[in-house]
């Protein structure tokens, strides 16, 4: 093409149009992908996935892998058409390269495009690209492989033919997120096998294959489910009772800006939860949205409807839509050309048209399997009316409590130590298991802003009990009361009298017991106070250490190793495998190293594994045998093998480092909160300038529903196989 001086003027208007554009992207991140932590850092990773996503929708591609790389950076290919290398017609680079640094050209806001997928920000592959310190993309496209690089969004090695491939086609984009921008370092295994599961779910028939090769893990997972949501439902109802098949409906509907296309899969269950998980083009729409009203009131329209024909509900029963999904478990998805997210998190559908059209599938659908399904209608029913009666015997309960000003916050429960202050937001309330505990704690806190109510009956696992139930347990009253929100129909989070709700449990099997049904209580009945941030574990100390007349805690097993080994090291040689010695930083991360091995080792042990064993047998994929694998590996960075630890020189070592950094020390192991005085709980555990607490967060809905149903319900076999499973990773049972 001739270099007229148009051209000219538009190349240089394109090429600010990308600086700007990058620029903008650089300078606040935060607009574009939300956060720059850990939900930013993996968003990236979606958005790119989300490429090869629409990719599949278009029908072109059905693979998709996903590497974590040795290097920290992460590596997404589908074999897609790949992304157009030719002359892009107006900006005189090639169509990739605009693909890449133009923002939203992938034309997800144009319209035009039927382009739903996306992720919740839907910002595109360019934003990944600016906030990356390196990115590298190869497209193998008409027979040749194309590969292009950038650096923060600006080309640094542009397009060219590094070889040939045939009729194989494809993209295969490498990034290494910018860690200027980003405080998170790594990318996290189980929170992308989330989404990727999720993603496989809600695009059936796509293959997508999830590689570890960061150190030696080797983590590696297949996702790829033929039956799609359906799949979906039975992944969510493992460990519940089925009282239905999964039903399945589908259809598609004109709406005012394209082709509305929607799918839902349900299930009854024994239990007494509900679990909705509705998408809007492959987002999770936490807050719900029209999609989920419509499903919700064609299904008690329905019932009602069936309900009412057959004589299975009378006049007299007024059952509710609540009563109508008690153990109901149900995926929406549906696919809207423009979309619209409103709510606090932009994750509410508002597309007012997509609850007529969701409604209108259920509805026609329903009535025709309940009609060809009675035995399942009824149960359904059944279960319905039996919700209600417990509802409203509930309901009964709560108003003969509240005449008598039990639930409302007039009359504290007796056994609260409340504080002085009334502003919730500056006040705590510690929920401590046990007398002593309570005593020391009640004498201990700050009086002004610290209440403490000791837990001294059962509290009631509300997974296995209907709400009749659960609100008959005393501890659950009191708890209630305490909190001052409310429950069911009244709850209303602005009443909390507290801003703070602290468990504090002993860190025993009994106290990780009642932190369970604690936490599956506020998780299942009060889900807005764990949203809100407002509950959090107590971390008390496990050991006492005694050195010079100084006092120290410790809160974990690996602190205490931790300081052994600094006190240990103080003045003696560690040798290398070539007998050199080394320096103190090396040395120390090499013993840090030996007292993983144990800990692994030991944890192994209590599986009633040997660990030599499990490392030799290749056939041994468990997380056990592959942790200890990862651990010799880095084991020969010191010039050493396992046969050095198994054969015990290694172990000697340790045990040597560790004895002389006791000497001169006394170490008590606390059996309980309750052998501490008031003074010691305060200080290490109470005491906002000094403790630490964990806050719970509950951000995989999906994961956590598993869990708790899975901790506290009925089936005794697959509960034995998780503990085991996670046996090596305790920190997952905390949340
Ligand atoms: C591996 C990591 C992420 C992708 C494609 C395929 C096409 C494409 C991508 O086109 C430009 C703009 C509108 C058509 C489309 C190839 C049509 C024909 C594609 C990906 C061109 C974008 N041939 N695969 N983009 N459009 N995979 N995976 O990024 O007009 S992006």
């Amino acid at each position: 093409m001739s270099d007229t001086p148009e051209t000219t003027s538009n190349y240089n208007a394109a090429n600010i149009q990308v600086l700007e554009g990058m620029e903008a992207v650089r300078k606040r991140p935060a607009m574009y992908i939300g956060d720059t932590g850990e939900r930013g850092y993996h968003h990236l990773v979606y958005e790119v996935v989300d490429n090869s996503i629409d990719e599949a929708l278009a029908g072109y591609c059905t693979m998709i892998d996903v590497i974590i790389n040795p290097d920290g950076s992460l590596t997404v290919q589908d074999n897609g058409r790949g992304i157009p290398v030719d002359m892009h017609p107006t900006q005189h680079r090639p169509a990739i390269e605009v693909v890449l640094t133009v923002l939203h050209a992938g034309g997800k806001f144009d319209g035009s495009n039927y382009k739903v997928s996306g992720g919740l920000h839907g910002v595109g592959v360019s934003c990944v690209n600016a906030l990356s310190d390196w990115m590298k993309v190869e497209v193998k496209r008409a027979g040749k492989v194309h590969e292009i690089e950038f650096s923060r969004g600006h080309v640094t090695k542009p397009l060219e033919v590094i070889g040939e491939c045939g009729a194989e086609t494809g993209t295969k984009v490498t990034f290494f997120p910018d860690h200027t921008i980003f405080s998170c370092r790594a990318f996290k295994w189980e929170t992308l096998c989330a989404r990727l599961r999720e993603l496989a779910f809600l695009n059936k028939g796509v293959t997508i294959h999830f590689r570890d090769d960061e150190g030696e893990a080797h983590h590696e997972e297949t996702f790829h489910y033929e039956g799609g949501i359906d799949e979906f439902v039975e992944y969510l109802n493992v460990n519940k009772k089925a009282l239905s098949p999964v039903i399945h409906f589908e259809g598609e509907k004109e709406g005012t800006t394209g082709m509305v296309q929607a799918e839902v899969a349900f299930q009854y269950t024994e239990s007494y939860t509900t679990l909705e998980q509705t998408y809007c083009n492959n987002i999770h729409t936490i807050e719900g949205g029209t999609h989920l009203s419509g499903f919700r009131r064609a299904l008690t329209s329905t019932i009602n409807k069936y309900g009412a024909d057959q004589k299975l509900i009378k006049e007299k029963d007024k059952v509710t839509g609540d009563d109508m999904r008690e153990g109901l478990t149900v995926i929406v998805s549906v696919k809207v050309p423009q979309p619209q997210f409103e709510g606090q998190t932009k994750t509410k559908l508002g597309n007012g048209e997509v609850d007529g059209i969701v409604a209108g599938i259920v509805s026609d659908k329903l009535m025709t399997f309940f009609e060809e399904n009675p035995a399942v209608a009824k149960t359904v029913i059944e279960k319905t009316l039996l919700a209600c009666r417990a509802r409203e015997a509930a309901r009964a309960a709560r108003e003969s409590t509240r005449r008598k000003g039990v639930m409302d916050g007039l009359s504290l429960p007796g056994k609260l130590r409340d504080c002085s202050e009334r502003d919730p937001a500056k006040t705590e309330l510690f929920l401590v298991e046990g007398d002593s505990a309570g005593g020391s704690a009640q004498t201990g806190r700050d009086r002004a802003t610290q209440a403490i109510l000791p837990l001294r009956g059962k509290v009631i696992n509300v997974e296995k009990a209907r709400i009749d139930r659960v609100l008959a347990n005393q501890e659950i009253r009191t708890l209630i009361t305490a909190i001052g929100c409310g429950f069911a129909e009244e709850w209303d989070i602005s009443k909390a009298r507290y801003h703070k709700i602290v468990i504090m449990t002993d860190a025993d099997v009994d106290g990780a017991h009642i932190r369970t049904l604690l936490l599956t209580f506020f998780y299942r009945k009060m889900p807005e106070l764990i949203e809100k941030g407002y509950v959090y574990l107590a971390q008390p100390p496990l050991y006492k250490v005694e050195r010079k007349k100084k006092i120290e805690y410790v809160l974990t097993d690996g602190e205490l190793t931790s300081k052994l080994l600094t006190l240990g090291l103080d003045d003696f040689d560690v040798p290398e495998a070539s007998g050199a010695s080394m320096d103190k930083e090396r040395a120390r991360e090499f013993l840090t190293l030996l007292a993983e091995i144990e800990a692994t080792e030991k944890m192994v042990a209590e599986r009633g594994f040997d660990a030599a064993a499990l490392v030799a047998d290749s056939t041994q994929q468990g997380s056990g045998a592959s942790m200890l694998r990862k651990e010799f590996a880095s084991l020969s960075g010191y010039g050493y093998t396992h046969d050095d630890w198994f054969g015990g020189k290694l172990r000697k070592l340790l045990d040597d480092v560790r004895a002389h950094g006791k000497q001169g020390l006394s170490i008590y192991r606390f059996k309980g909160l309750g052998e501490m005085d008031a003074d010691e709980l305060f200080d290490t555990t109470m005491n906002p300038a000094k403790r630490r607490m964990l806050r719970v967060k509950m951000e995989d809905a999906v994961a956590a529903d598993r869990m708790f149903t899975l901790l506290m319900g009925d089936e005794v076999e697959p509960r034995r196989k998780f503990i085991e499973d996670n046996a090596l990773n305790v920190r997952n049972l905390d949340f």
